[in-house]
């Protein structure tokens, strides 16, 4: 095929996928009515693929659906399932390995590169047993045959696999998943056999492991593991071999590739330069991935093919056009979005390009590398004049916003010493020993989102609307009052989610309707559409905030998202570097954070879950990332006066290469995720020389258990052996917007219990 792609979202259009799995696990439909709904779903897309232009019977179509995860497609595919899902069979297993059930642990979920999505953590140890244990890769094949199709079956590659893999609970210190490379390809030589007596002409493996740099792993022996493991699989009876990558160059498993079996490698020319020339390319296959899956931006076609001919010089036997990613983390189809504004809907409709119109591009580009340049100068001009329509247009970039961020100095992004901003909010706020709060949402009941779904489709008036999310703030305060706690918050009952909601509110950004994309499992999000200059034209949170605070004595935090989490979570803009955007971003916030100031508001939380979500894969580059991405977070907090408190709340309880960073913020008082590592974060934070406010997680809000006093108790004494008593924050680990009252309540009120326990302690 000289047109494919990487992978294309498996969702539905209108999460058909995500309903019918749900519905099977709330035993609403039985397993054949899933597997149906799973059928009709593939069968759907292999259609619409031709309908695009790709191949209906030469293999360019790739076989990407999955259940649940292609990483877990695999465990499940080799059999390596961890000894306490022993007795589950089937997609029943499968489903338990991805969401656990009872007291066995689902495997651990982790992000997939440097994407949204978020894959499940095989498990392997020197004992792990491989067998051939699924056919689900081989029956779809034979699904879309009877279909009269002849796709490509795609398995994530055997390096890759276990790149990902963590070492099994009891393995020897010294032990990588990796050392079990040869049982796992001897597994996969299999699945290629029955593939090949099945008619596949082709099979993809996908290994994008091969382009990070691996903590545990040098280089040198990635690349080993390369040519171990592709010797084995071309040697044997298989169809022909793609091996893709994606998220960045190849470096020298390049050559390795080459100078291997397989028939053709696909390379990812926008997230990695042109590979060198290489022995062996001459028999091969190039699939030049130039189409960004990663983004919703139309491409420069002339641009992309030049970058194809480029391509054609390493001397390949023959150069195709691709996606440089799977599509699975682009929503499916701009036409399924009508924006309000009249000019807006124009433009964006002239400037994306979601999966559908990626695919009508590499088609377009393949068509060019068949049939020449000249026959796709239309499509090239077009494409060239929606990228100078966007440049141009209004909103794109705005001089306020660009004198604004030109004039930055230095002194933007700092506040004074921490020793004197503590003195003056230890005067001003005068809270006890180890103040409790909140990390800021409290449970979304269904009354509030039945509100806002009301409001949305215009059934519910505006005033309506708030006075209900005012009575809820009400109810809110009142509860928190009730239980003990020190520093409250209003429970962001008005929001949607936490970067929606500001997109919403800020200019220079766009939501949609139906641009779902997956992000684990049957979860979804919709991210943002950042397509111009940011700025914010009218305060935000002032209000929800002040009316909060006027029911109370107690503080009520200031709750914002960063800037970084704010990008993390959208689509960001490709036409200016990340970095202005963020300076862009943290103006806007900073605009907000003075107003909460000047309206009282004494305490002022700027969340960054994402902080560690966009580092960089490639360690040249992190640097550069965390000067930016720290600098535009204290350009948004550096504004306000000594006395008032600056928060944030960061995710994860690993920090690894973020850990100096979080020291960068220079924030009052830092909570994190700590209570399921049992408070490891404490000293890890302070011999990282973090000496301000700390509030580690004292019970995981991750789960419906309710805490009890002493379990509390115990995590408050450890966290306060590590971290002086003037330091130390008691909250639980993460916001409560995923819980119900009837856990939230009693374990929070354990919080209170316990703290006061400790308190008293300390006292004598
Ligand atoms: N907001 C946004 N992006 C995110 C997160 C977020 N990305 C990373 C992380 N959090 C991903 N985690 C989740 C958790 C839950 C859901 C999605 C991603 C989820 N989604 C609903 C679903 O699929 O049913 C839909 C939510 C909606 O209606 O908007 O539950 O917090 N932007
Ligand atoms: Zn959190």
């Amino acid at each position: 095929p000289v047109a494919t792609i990487v992978g294309y979202p498996r969702i539905g259009r209108r999460r058909e996928l995500k309903k019918a799995i749900e519905a099977y696990w709330a035993g609403k439909t039985s397993l054949s009515e899933l597997e149906l709904t799973a059928h009709e779903l593939r069968n759907f897309t292999r259609e619409r693929l031709v309908e695009l232009g790709l191949g209906r019977t030469d293999a360019s179509i790739p076989e990407t659906f999955s259940f649940y995860d292609q990483v877990l497609d695999v465990t499940a595919a080799i059999g390596a399932v961890p000894p306490r899902f022993a007795g589950f069979e089937g997609l029943d297993l499968y489903f338990t390995l991805a969401r656990g059930v009872g007291d066995i642990a689902p495997l651990e979920m982790t992000k997939w590169f440097d994407t949204n999505y978020h894959y499940l953590v095989p498990e392997i140890g020197p004992d792990t047993a491989f067998a051939l244990s699924s056919r689900r890769v081989i029956d779809q094949f034979l699904e879309a045959k009877a279909a009269g199709f002849v796709t490509r079956p795609t398995l994530v590659g055997p390096v890759t696999y276990l790149l990902l893999s963590k070492a099994a609970e009891g393995a020897p210190a010294d032990f990588n998943p990796v050392d079990r490379l040869d049982d796992v390809v001897a597994v996969y030589a299999q699945i290629l056999a029955e593939l090949a007596d099945a008619g596949a002409p082709w099979v993809q493996l996908d290994e994008p492991g091969l382009v990070t740099d691996n903590i545990d792993i040098p280089a040198a022996a990635v690349t080993d593991a390369v040519k171990r493991a592709y010797d084995v699989l071309t040697s044997g009876k298989r169809p022909a071999i793609l091996v893709t990558s994606a998220f960045g160059a190849l470096r020298d498993n390049f050559a390795a590739l080459a100078a291997s079996n397989v028939e053709a490698i696909h390379v990812d020319l926008v997230h990695g330069a042109q590979p060198a020339a290489a022995d062996g390319l001459a028999t091969k296959t190039l699939v030049g991935g130039v189409i960004d899956g990663h983004n919703i931006w139309r491409a420069d076609l002339g641009a992309k093919f030049d970058q194809l001919e480029a391509l054609r010089a390493l001397g390949a036997a023959q150069v195709t056009a691709a996606t440089a990613t799977s599509l699975q983390h682009v929503p499916h189809d701009t036409a399924d979005e009508k924006w309000q504004d009249a000019e807006l809907d124009a433009n964006l409709h002239a400037w994306l390009a979601f999966a559908d119109q990626k695919v009508v591009e590499v088609v377009t580009l393949a068509r060019g590398l068949v049939q020449g340049r000249e026959a796709i100068a239309d499509e090239i001009s077009a494409s060239q004049e929606a990228l100078a329509s966007r440049a141009a247009a209004n909103g794109v970039q705005v001089a306020s916003v660009r004198e604004r961020t030109a004039a930055l100095s230095e002194s933007d992004f700092h506040r004074g010493t921490y020793a004197d901003r503590a003195a003056a909010q230890e005067e001003k706020l005068n809270l006890p020993p180890l103040p409790t709060t909140t990390i800021g949402s409290f449970p979304q009941t269904i009354d509030i989102r039945r509100a806002r779904a009301a409001h949305a489709r215009g059934e519910l008036s505006t005033a309506d609307y708030e006075s209900a999310m005012r009575d809820e703030i009400k109810r809110v305060i009142e509860l928190q009052e009730s239980i003990g706690l020190d520093v409250l918050v209003h429970g962001e009952a008005e929001r949607n989610d936490m970067v929606q909601y500001f997109a919403e509110l800020l200019d220079g950004f766009a939501v949609t309707t139906n641009g779902w994309v997956q992000s684990y499992g049957s979860r979804c999000t919709r991210p943002s559409i950042l397509w111009g200059d940011v700025s914010r034209p009218e305060p935000m949170t002032v209000r929800w905030a002040t009316y909060a605070q006027s029911l109370t004595e107690k503080p009520v935090k200031g709750m914002l998202t960063g800037p970084v989490t704010i990008m993390a979570w959208s689509f960001v803009r490709d036409d200016i570097p990340l970095g202005d955007t963020a300076n862009q971003l943290g103006l806007a916030l900073r605009d907000e954070v003075n107003d909460l100031e000047a309206a009282g508001i004494g305490i002022i939380q700027v969340d960054e879950p994402a902080l560690r979500e966009l580092l960089p894969l490639r360690r040249e580059d992190q640097q550069a990332y965390l000067d930016w991405s720290v600098g535009s977070f204290r350009l948004s907090t550096a504004g306000v006066r000594p006395e008032t408190q600056i928060h944030t709340h960061l995710c994860y309880s690993e920090f690894g290469e973020v850990i100096g960073a979080i020291d960068g913020l220079d924030a009052d008082v830092t909570s994190i995720e700590a209570a399921r590592s049992k408070m490891e974060i404490v000293p890890e934070l302070s011999e990282a020389g973090y000496a301000r406010g700390v509030g580690p997680g004292v019970y995981d809000i991750h789960s419906p258990r309710v805490p009890s006093v002493e379990e509390v108790t115990e995590l408050v004494e450890l966290a306060a052996d590590g971290v002086p008593g003037n330091l130390l924050w008691i909250n639980p680990d993460c916001g409560l917007k995923t819980r119900g009252y009837a856990e939230t309540v009693p374990s929070l009120e354990h919080l209170v219990a316990a703290t006061r326990a400790v308190r008293e302690k300390i006292a004598k």
